[in-house]
């Protein structure tokens, strides 16, 4: 039985989103392409086949022909329209953040806890990228000893919007390094230090977080937003034995005149266009199996990248290292 799925949100990434259903996933149909603006929900609806399009996000999750939704929408949506789906019934997988609020994660999760199962696969696809994923393997075979550090660049062209912020760099960006961080060395985080260079001009500065974990370790993570040369990720781990790099992805070298070059991403939809499809492709077997994916991220991580994100944005502000404090682990997430 194909699996009908709604994208909600017809943005950048929902149009994504709904091409990688349409044209990537073969257990999968685009049903409802959903938007408040109806015309873009309509226009990607016509030009993916979708057989609807809509403008109500409730309506279209209680749906009879919605099996499954992907919510691309904004990101105060996101926690509240993921309870929707899960008081329907319906598997969704929630571009990041789950929510920028803590307490709205937490509601999530006492939702999914209340209905008995997993719904929520929120969208940290940096887990299904390449390198992270033979970085992870290194660290589990042994290769490079027990994990002491992790150093994370993240650089963009340009900040996505104009009144973009240092504090949206911690709530915006870094969550990927939070969650994959995690990921990668099966740590949780205690403390958090933000600090900020002066640019010459007037654009957001680069944020420069050092994190200690519960159990002794550390990571770094520079976000730049405004990086100018291209969309960069770089990441090193750091073990007792060894040491592995992400190095910038480019699938081609160019020699010519006299000189030798390498072209970086314009931004992450093309540098990680691998690991969406990944991700989706994870979620359709979850809404398939009821499985939830073995690397995927679930509501409380989503609710531990909100945490550190809010601990993030207040040692910035005082330029006072800062304590992370969460709740217990449910082991309903164990
Ligand atoms: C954006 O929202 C993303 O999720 C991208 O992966 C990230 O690189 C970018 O900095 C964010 O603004």
């Amino acid at each position: 039985m194909t699996i009908r799925v709604a994208v909600i949100g017809a943005g950048q990434m929902g149009a994504d989103h709904a091409s990688i259903v349409s044209h990537h996933l073969p257990g999968a149909t685009l049903s409802v392409v959903c938007d408040v603006n109806k015309d873009s929900a309509a226009a990607i609806a016509e030009e993916l086949g979708a057989a609807n399009a809509a403008d109500d996000a409730l309506e279209v999750i209680a749906r009879p022909d919605v099996d499954a939704v992907i919510l691309a929408t904004p990101d105060f949506t996101h926690a509240p329209l993921s309870i929707a789906c899960i008081k329907a019934g319906k598997k969704v997988l929630c571009e990041k953040p789950l929510s920028q609020s803590p307490a709205e994660c937490l509601e999530v999760m006492a939702a999914e806890q209340a209905a008995g199962e997993k719904f929520v696969q929120v969208g940290f696809m940096r887990r299904y990228d390449q390198s992270y994923v033979e970085m992870k393997n290194a660290l589990e075979n042994g290769t490079l000893g027990r994990a002491l550090m992790m150093h994370n660049f993240h650089r963009n062209v340009e900040t996505p919007i104009d009144d973009f912020t240092g504090a949206m760099a911690i709530t915006n960006s870094a969550p990927h390094e939070f969650d994959v961080v995690r990921h990668v060395m099966g740590v949780e985080y205690a403390a958090i230090a933000a600090y900020q260079p002066t640019r010459s001009d007037s654009l957001v500065a680069p944020v420069v977080m050092v994190l200690e974990t519960t159990d002794g370790r550390l990571a770094t993570i520079e976000i730049n937003n405004n990086a100018a040369y291209g969309y960069d990720v770089r990441a090193e781990l750091v073990g007792e034995l060894g040491s592995m790099s992400i190095n910038n992805v480019a699938y081609t070298r160019l020699d010519a005149c006299l000189s030798r070059s390498t072209a970086y991403d314009a931004d992450w939809r093309t540098r990680y266009a691998q690991a969406y499809l990944r991700q989706n492709s994870d979620f359709l077997s979850f809404v398939e199996t009821g499985v939830f994916p073995e690397i995927g991220s679930d509501s409380w991580d989503g609710y531990c990248a909100a945490v550190v994100a809010q601990t993030g944005v207040e040692a910035l502000a005082s330029g006072i290292k800062a304590t992370v404090q969460m709740v217990d682990k449910p082991e309903f997430y164990a």
